[in-house]
């Protein structure tokens, strides 16, 4: 298990991401916090926290570069384990809260503005790479973090790839909190408790109210396919296999815009 969970105080969920060096989310580490949703869920637990290890230098290093293909497969579909945690998070019934401490990088930083709550370490940083990787984001995680973040905030962080430090974004409303690392915990599980303490039959209607309000954007057939091909000229180009073969060598990608 590579997202091992505990359950303190008995109401309170905490899933531990620990996957190699730097949490890439890999097939298999974001499998394994699927399960420990579902394992906590039917625990009853009132409220989960997503977190690395304590110490964490890196939450996570984002989607598992060495999985993206390169054979003219979207790599962003929605089946993929990363679009599964997405909505398992989103549909989960009880609040989810992100305990972020160290850099978050690409679609990990999706992952963390897709929790309820996020609590971070004043030191954490968010990077959102998919312009650096020659990668085409997907429309609904792009839309989740529009949701999130805000056109400027969100066209900032996605045209420059560039870490932002975790204050700024707490400064923009983007994240909840930011404190010191030391605090980090404390701060999170006294509220996690404040949590537990309310209607967990109240909060679950109200997250689910709040869930589809916020998806209540009319899209039309011929726009959503309109997009599709768009995205896909992404992952037939140039750019997408260079900035993957970059990666992977180590060195930086030499994008033609084709
Ligand atoms: O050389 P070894 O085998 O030790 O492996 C190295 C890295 O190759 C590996 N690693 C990764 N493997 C797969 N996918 C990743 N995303 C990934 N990131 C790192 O981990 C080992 C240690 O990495 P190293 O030596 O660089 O560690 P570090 O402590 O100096 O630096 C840690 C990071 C996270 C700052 C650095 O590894 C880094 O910048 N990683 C790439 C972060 C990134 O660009 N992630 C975006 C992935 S693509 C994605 O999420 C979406 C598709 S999108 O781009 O659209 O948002």
């Amino acid at each position: 298990m590579r997202a091992p969970y505990a359950i303190v105080d008995g109401v309170i969920g905490v899933i531990t991401m620990n996957h190699g060096k730097v949490n890439a989310l890999s097939k298999v580490l974001l499998d394994d916090i699927v399960s420990a949703f579902d394992s906590l869920e039917s625990s009853l637990v009132r409220v989960i926290i997503l977190r690395a290890e304590k110490g964490a230098k890196v939450y996570s290093a984002g989607h598992d570069v060495r999985e993206l293909p390169t054979n003219g497969r979207d790599p962003l579909t929605y089946n993929d384990p990363l679009r599964q945690v997405m909505r398992k998070i989103d549909h989960y019934p009880q609040p989810v809260i992100a305990m972020v401490e160290g850099s978050v990088w690409g679609g990990a930083c999706e992952l963390v503005l897709g929790c309820d709550v996020i609590i971070a370490a004043d030191d954490s940083t968010f990077a959102i790479t998919p312009a650096k990787l020659g990668v085409p984001y997907d429309v609904h995680g792009t839309l989740n973090l529009i949701k999130v973040a805000g056109m400027h905030v969100l066209k900032e962080l996605m045209f420059t790839a560039e870490p932002v430090p975790m204050k700024r974004l707490a400064d923009l409303g983007v994240v909840n909190h930011v404190v010191p690392r030391d605090e980090l915990e404390p701060f999170t599980m006294k509220m996690a408790h404040q949590i537990a303490q309310t209607s967990p039959h109240v909060l679950s209607v109200l997250k689910e109210e709040m869930r589809v309000l916020a998806n209540a954007h009319p899209l039309n057939p011929e726009t959503y396919e309109r997009l599709q091909a768009l995205r896909r000229d992404v992952y037939d180009s140039h750019d997408y296999q260079e900035g993957i073969r970059a990666f992977l060598e180590k060195r930086a990608p030499i994008f033609r815009g084709c």
